[in-house]
């Protein structure tokens, strides 16, 4: 299980004043405490509706990489911000994402080569989000097909079947768990699988309670990564046990401390 922080996030208030002010060391602080957590990548998302998108990503990305080598995911769904975030980035990177929508492939997959990044494909289009685990696994199908197109491999990419709020349709939880065990039978060796975790449990009253049940759930459908928050410690702890239970590592009295 590969655990991507969704903390450096400007969703947050406290980390959209930090970009805002331009705080290096706070965000930095930030940073090392995800990575302290256990997180293995960090998504880095200057947050909603800036005018200053490309100079935030790029000031955040550099910030960020004097403390950490790990990947950085770069989470925007604007080509000049992804530029911007790609350009600055130092150590492998996941862009964070493109959509099954021709106009966002044809903008993302260039860059996805020429930066020899990692990247993540949301399995939805200009219709949306859709409702069933099948429609998912075609859109998967056709953004397999069209990165090849673009000598972009399988290995390199990471699909999303979106994870949407409980609140809003509970129908669709089953559904996403549907679609990561038909994303693994769609080439072989599998390609890897990702969600946004928290969106899961957006509204509810015990949100990690939520997340760390659902995450269980993704993990027994054979999930490969996730961004969430590490530093919930009972979710981490929730994922090292997953991780005994699908014999990816030995147990042993002590495992949560080893
Ligand atoms: N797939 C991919 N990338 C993603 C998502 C996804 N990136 C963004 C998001 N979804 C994952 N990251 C978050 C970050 C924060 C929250 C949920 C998912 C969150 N924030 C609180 C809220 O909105 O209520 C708290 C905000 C605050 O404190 O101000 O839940 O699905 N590829």
């Amino acid at each position: 299980m590969f655990v991507i922080s969704e903390r450096i996030n400007g969703l947050f208030v406290s980390v959209g004043k930090a970009i805002d002010r331009r705080d290096a060391r706070w965000v930095q602080d930030h940073a090392v405490l995800q990575i302290e957590c256990g997180a293995q990548a960090l998504d880095i998302n200057v947050g909603p509706g800036r005018d200053d998108g490309p100079a935030a990503m790029e000031w955040l990305v550099n910030a960020v990489q004097e403390v950490t080598d790990l990947p950085l995911c770069i989470d925007t769904p604007g080509t000049k911000t992804m530029t911007a975030g790609l350009k600055a980035a130092k150590n492998r990177t996941i862009m964070n994402s493109t959509t099954a929508q021709k106009k966002h492939m044809d903008a993302l997959f260039p860059l996805c080569r020429e930066y020899g990044s990692d990247i993540i494909c949301l399995t939805m289009d200009e219709k949306g989000i859709p409702n069933d685990a099948e429609s998912r696994t075609e859109l998967a199908m056709l953004m397999i097909t069209t990165a090849m197109e673009h000598e972009i491999m399988p290995d390199r990419l990471l699909l999303d079947p979106l994870v949407l709020p409980t609140k809003a349709g509970q129908d669709q939880g089953m559904k996403v768990i549907k679609a990561i065990e038909m994303f693994q039978a769609l080439n072989d060796p599998p390609i890897r699988t990702v969600v946004g975790l928290s969106n899961i449990s957006n509204g509810c009253k015990d949100r990690p309670l939520v997340n760390r049940t659902y995450m269980a759930m993704l993990m027994g459908a054979g999930l490969s990564a996730a961004i969430l928050d590490p530093e919930d410690k009972e979710m981490m702890e929730t994922i090292k046990t997953a991780q005994v239970l699908r014999n990816e590592k030995l147990y042993c009295d002590d495992y949560l401390r080893a």
